[in-house]
Formats: structure tokens, C-alpha cells, sequence
């Protein structure tokens, strides 16, 4: 298996896919295309992509795209124990969150869209930012208080998963951007800050060596 990736500091989705990845126990290689280069931003690396977009899964001779696509194969051939929680209404919420950070929380992307290499301390949230924060936390918090049991802290329901996956870019929003969260919230950021293929990814982030600011946001300090 392959998964093909954007450059990591900046790509949400790449990291999503790469995780779903790991968590999969399958081995597989990593591609990365680089965001900045002449190929990408011409378009000509996008063509060998079936939506232009990554990150994308190779399995053998079967291409899989979209992140959630990603997951949903991942688990038919690594196992459903992997990503959901087995009981029913956990279930149901971690297929309700996990989608709906897929399909939304447009104010809190397009206004901080991830960059590895920078923060943003003096960063000022909008109303809209601020809502999307407020909605996600409200759903870790649910989520830990109903389903996440002490002994498997501090995921949010027992082991890492397909919820977790989906919101792993947040969590860097959420450090990067100083934005502000309930205490639940931020032992739980600074748990999967702190998880080994977090670490590993923001590492080979932090290698990378970036031309241009494609997305950029006013001020921003090294991180
Ligand atoms: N819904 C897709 C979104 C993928 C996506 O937007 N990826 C970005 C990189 S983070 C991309 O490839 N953008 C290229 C473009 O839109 O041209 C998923 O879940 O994988």
C-alpha cells in the first residue's frame, strides 16, 4: 500500500490520510508531493490524482481518494475495532462527528489553515471561528464524558480513532492558533500533541524547506 501526501506543514487532509494509515497496522510507503513545487502549483502533478486532490491510497492496483474513503477502506481491511468504538452509541456519535468535521467547520479552516512551521499567538478569532471552536469542543467534551473511559484517557472514546484521526489538524489549529478551549479540550490537544505520529509527522514538518507561503495569515512567529 501507498499514500500519497502533500507537504506535511501544510496539508490537513495529507495528515488525516497518513494517520488512518498508521492506525490501519498495515505496512505502507509514503509519497509526498510538495504543494509549492512548479508541478503542483501548475496543475501537472495534480493529473496522476483522480480528484486533483490528496491524499490519495494506492492498494495494490486500487485507488482510493478522500480521507474519509481512506478510512472507511482502511478499516474493511485492518479491522472496524481500529477506527470505531464497538458499542452502539458511541458508534453513532463517532460516525456523526467524524463526518461532520469532514463536510464542515469552513470559518475555522479557511481562517487557519494549518502550518506546522508557524503560530500565531496574536491571532484574533472571529465570531464564526470562535462558534466552530465552541461546536468541536462541545463534541470532545461529550464524547470524553460518555464514552472515554478513565483507563483510556484521553482519547475521545477509549482507543485512537477515526474520530480522533479526523480531528488531528484541529488539534494543531487549536495549539498553532492560540484559540480558546475548556480544559477537557486541552488535555486533550496536548495528548495528541504529545502522541508518537503526531510527533513523528510534525517532525518531518518541521524538515521540510517551504519556497513560498501558500497560505498565508497576517503576523505568525516559528514554531
Ligand atoms: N475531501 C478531501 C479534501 C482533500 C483536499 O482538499 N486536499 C487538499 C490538500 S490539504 C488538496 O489536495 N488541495 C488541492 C486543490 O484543491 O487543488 C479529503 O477528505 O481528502
Amino acid at each position: 500500500m501507498k499514500i500519497v501526501i502533500g507537504t506535511r506543514t501544510l496539508s490537513s487532509w495529507s495528515l488525516r490520510g497518513w494517520l488512518a494509515a498508521k492506525q490501519s497496522g498495515l505496512p505502507f510507503t509514503t509519497e509526498c508531493i510538495e504543494m509549492d513545487s512548479p508541478e503542483w502549483q501548475s496543475g501537472t502533478a495534480k493529473k496522476a490524482l483522480p480528484s486533483g486532490k490528496v491524499p490519495l491510497l494506492i492498494d495494490g492496483q486500487t485507488p482510493v481518494w478522500d480521507s474519509m474513503a481512506i478510512i472507511l477502506w482502511l478499516a474493511d481491511k485492518g479491522g472496524h475495532d481500529r477506527y470505531w468504538p464497538r458499542e452502539y452509541p458511541a458508534r453513532a456519535l463517532a460516525y456523526a462527528m467524524t463526518a461532520e468535521m469532514h463536510s464542515g467547520f469552513v470559518a475555522l479552516r479557511s481562517a487557519c489553515p494549518m502550518n506546522l512551521q508557524k503560530a500565531f499567538p496574536d491571532f484574533e478569532p472571529s465570531a464564526a471561528v470562535l462558534a466552530d471552536v465552541a461546536r468541536i469542543d462541545a463534541l470532545w467534551s461529550d464524547a470524553r464524558a460518555r464514552f472515554g473511559s478513565e483507563t483510556d484517557l484521553p482519547w475521545l472514546f477509549g482507543p485512537l480513532g477515526a474520530a480522533d484521526i479526523m480531528f488531528a489538524p484541529v488539534v494543531y489549529r487549536i495549539h498553532h492558533y492560540h484559540l480558546p478551549v475548556s480544559i477537557t479540550a486541552r488535555l486533550y490537544v496536548d495528548a495528541m500533541l504529545a502522541h508518537p505520529w503526531m510527533q513523528e509527522w510534525n517532525r518531518d514538518a518541521h524538515a521540510e524547506e517551504l519556497r513560498h507561503d501558500l497560505y498565508p495569515v497576517p503576523g505568525g512567529v516559528p514554531a
